[in-house]
């Protein structure tokens, strides 16, 4: 491959063209896919937008002070001034929303209302965080000695870790990074290398803020290879927190090092999750969340429903609507907004889900639409596109693969007679992410949320709406192998701070606790 090459429109206004780390003049792979460049190609086309240096052990070193540095002097800054350097932040991306959106979307392949909706999410967090920075809330609690007192209270962490997968390129950094700062840490994010160009974009708005407020190095970016980066980060005392988001394989190996050397680990790792429909559910509303939620972002959430679990009765009719439904789905250029289903990241991508679908068959799942690659034509022939799939498990629900996490639009479909066996089927898979009912029952609903525990075992149990698109408000993480860790609202902030107990004694006589005498 030697022509020349392009220079995309976005890489301008979002002056990517004149960050140090950027290569934009590049001809091909000879002269640019190297030990210490990256490059970045489009999942649409699989032709190069641009490369990307990576850094080395030393570049790696050099950042690492630089961020303990970093930390010690933002952690005196008072809480809500913190906020709000995070609410001028916030502000800067509601500015380029649009074009970092869209960058989302052509250098990861999601379509660009999901990418706009991605870099929202960030905004969404940041304006949280705002808030939140007023609300770093300890408690007292009455002391057993007279004239003493005891107080809680939660205090900057360190330099936080941030290890962000290539499916959100943008808001799981947010998630953190929002949070992080408004609790007095420093950051250092490793970004995906299939999205390192939304993570520059991204964090170099961030860094021009924090530099202009004289905190030049509380955001940076640490780009490198697992081994070179990965490796020495997540074995590094420096970090005391981890945040890890990717695989759970990824997620075992990180929480073990981690763990080795006592550290916080934060991991939101893999799903398969899945949606029970009810006979009595409105089927409209479950149709069309469905859809969303297992054709959206051409399946690569972690949020995507991957498994369907419908009542017999119900099951044939609702199926057939899913398969015209499925296959009236416009699959093409991200970038075009008619398109509802962009491509997968890349040509891996593609042979993990005819993998799956090979594996599927054999072990008897019926595929009712999809199954194939696609090709869009236009300037989209080399991208990365299959065609959204459902396959019917045999009728005694066996169909090991469901048990995997393929990260691609494929929806296993599964009968069930009573709910009780539908919520055992959802919960019987290593994951625990996300989780939905449709019903019309509240009763049925309820059993679902049992408080008892008996219902879903997932960390995002819905009613009457899809696994995928959670809002940040609400704490976003799961159990089992999706590793336990919350990230973005409720009390997640709490991960970013440590925690201290505190006992005052304001009179002169030492008192014991548990009443003992040393005298
Ligand atoms: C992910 O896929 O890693 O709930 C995050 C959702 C989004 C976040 C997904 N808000 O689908």
């Amino acid at each position: 491959m030697t022509q020349a090459h392009t220079i995309h429109p976005l890489l301008e206004s979002l002056d990517l063209v004149n960050h140090p780390r950027v290569v934009t003049d590049i001809r091909g792979d000879e002269t640019h896919e190297s030990d210490n460049m990256v490059v970045v190609r489009a999942p649409a086309t699989n032709q190069p937008i641009a490369a990307v240096t990576l850094d080395s052990a030393e570049s790696y070193e050099d950042i690492t002070i630089r961020s303990v540095e970093a930390f010690k002097k933002w952690c005196t800054v008072p809480a809500p001034a913190r906020g709000d350097l995070v609410r001028r932040i916030g502000n800067a991306y509601r500015e380029v929303l649009e074009d970092l959106g869209s960058l989302v979307s052509l250098e990861m392949g999601k379509i660009k209302a999901e990418g706009i909706g991605e870099v929202q999410e960030t905004i969404d967090i940041a304006d949280f965080a705002v808030g939140q920075s007023r609300m770093l809330y300890g408690k007292t609690m009455p002391s057993e000695r007279p004239l003493h007192a005891m107080k809680e209270q939660w205090l900057p962490l360190g330099p936080v870790g941030i290890i962000t997968a290539f499916n959100f390129p943008n808001a799981v950094w947010g998630w953190n990074a929002m949070l992080a700062a408004v609790c007095g840490d420093s950051c250092v994010w490793k970004p995906s290398l299939l999205a390192p160009l939304t993570a520059i974009a991204t964090n170099t708005i961030a860094q021009r803020i924090a530099e202009e407020a004289g905190h030049p190095d509380l955001f940076q970016l640490v780009i490198g290879t697992d081994d070179v980066v990965g490796e020495t980060m997540i074995h590094d005392k420096r970090y005391p927190l981890i945040s890890a988001t990717g695989s759970c394989r990824m997620g075992r190996h990180v929480g073990a090092a981690v763990a080795q050397r006592l550290g916080k680990c934060l991991l939101e790792l893999g799903g398969n999750n899945a949606v029970i429909i009810e006979p009595d559910a409105n089927l409209d509303l479950a149709l069309k969340s469905t859809v969303f939620g297992s054709v959206g972002t051409a399946g690569q959430r972690c949020t995507t429903s991957r498994r369907l679990i419908i009542h017999e009765s119900i099951a044939d009719d609702f199926v057939a609507k899913l398969v015209k439904a499925y296959e009236t789905v416009r699959i093409g250029d991200p970038l075009d907004e008619t398109v509802l289903m962009g491509p997968l990241r890349t040509e891996g991508s593609v042979e993990q889900y005819e993998s799956a679908v090979a594996q599927a068959k054999a072990q008897g799942g019926e595929l009712l639409t999809g199954g194939e690659r696609h090709n869009p034509g236009g300037d989209c022939e080399g991208g990365n596109f299959v065609k959204p799939t459902i396959i019917r498990a045999p009728k005694d629900n066996n169909l090991p693969i469901a048990l995997e996490e393929t990260f691609a639009p494929i929806l296993y479909v599964f009968t069930y007679t009573n709910l009780e066996d539908a919520i055992d089927m959802q919960n019987n898979v290593d994951q625990g992410l996300s989780s939905a009912i449709f019903t019309g029952a509240s009763a049925s609903a309820e059993r679902f949320l049992s408080p008892t525990g008996a219902g879903s075992d997932c960390g995002i149990a819905n009613v009457n709406l899809g696994t995928s698109g959670a809002e940040i408000g609400g704490a976003f993480g799961g159990e089992k192998d999706t590793g336990g860790g919350r990230e973005s609202g409720s009390d997640s902030w709490k991960s970013y701070m440590r925690r201290q107990t505190c006992t005052i004694n304001h009179g002169s006589e030492l008192t014991l606790a548990q009443g003992i005498r040393f005298e």
